[in-house]
């Protein structure tokens, strides 16, 4: 495509016309890839969701691709590279659709309301290395309908901006964007893109439900940490950095 600019990602690009699930598959050829190898495909019959779920991933409607990173940072930092392809998703849709998008925390990008993209970060390694990691994204551009039970939390870009949105532009947009805010994260560190995750995200100064050890905890989110954690305000004045688990926007 000659609206990618990147040096590196999606240098190796790997285009299926269906596939099973595209982190499924970048998993397993990450080992023999090259940093930055991206996996495209027109259909996923079994994409996935965090902790098993499905994500539907209809013919041609949406981008469904898995990008192959091997950097060289502590394996709990992965979680970051959620933050830095939510920020670049965020300007991708912008730039493609005019569309203004929000992150909620951590890994959708909601407009008007509803879930337009999810994102699945993934990563093998020990416990001081990390071999590979594998960041999910999967954008419904032009879906126009979705099962019954999505109908009411997902949307599409195309439903939002109702007109079609050109795949190829929001793809190479979103890897352009995504090479800047990488390179820019691992130079710098994640706090120089904290402030953006801020500016973007729905959830701070909402009230959120937080489960842990399968109990439901009420609190305000109140800050993004320096580590991409969720830095929640509970009843009882104390502060706790959410880093994963289950965090849901009351209301929303
Ligand atoms: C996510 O999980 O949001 C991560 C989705 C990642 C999908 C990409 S596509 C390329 C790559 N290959 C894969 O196999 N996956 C990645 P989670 O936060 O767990 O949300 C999943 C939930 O979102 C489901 O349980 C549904 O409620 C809802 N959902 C499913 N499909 C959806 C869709 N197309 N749009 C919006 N919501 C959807």
């Amino acid at each position: 495509s000659p609206h990618l600019k990147t040096n590196f990602i999606g240098r190796n690009y790997l285009y299926f016309d269906s596939i099973s699930s595209t982190n499924d598959y970048a998993k397993e050829i990450a080992s023999d890839s090259p940093d930055g190898t991206t996996i495209v495909a027109e259909e996923q019959t079994s994409g996935r969701g965090r902790m098993g779920r499905q994500w539907v991933s209809y013919k041609k409607q949406g981008i469904w691709m898995s990008i192959i990173l091997k950097p060289n940072i502590a394996p709990n930092d992965a979680v970051k590279l959620t933050q830095v392809a939510a920020v670049s998703l965020v300007d991708a849709i912008r730039e493609t659709t005019n569309l203004t998008s929000y992150i909620k925390w951590p890994n959708d990008i909601i407009v008007n309301g509803k879930k337009a993209c999810g994102i699945l970060t993934e990563m093998n390694g020990e416990i001081d290395k990390i071999n590979f990691i594998v960041v999910g994204i999967g954008v419904n551009v032009n879906v126009d309908s979705f099962p019954v039970d999505l109908q009411d939390k997902a949307t599409s870009l195309s439903i939002e901006a109702s007109k079609k949105i050109d795949r190829k532009l929001l793809t190479a947009s979103m890897l352009n964007n995504f090479e800047r805010y990488y390179r820019t994260f691992l130079d710098k560190g994640f706090f120089s893109i904290r402030n953006l995750c801020k500016k973007y995200s729905l959830t701070l100064g909402k009230d959120v439900k937080v489960i842990m050890n399968n109990k439901e905890y009420v609190g305000q989110a109140v800050d993004i940490g320096d580590d991409g954690s969720l830095i929640v305000a509970f009843k009882n004045g104390e502060k706790k950095a959410i880093t994963s688990g289950e965090v849901s926007i009351r209301g929303l």
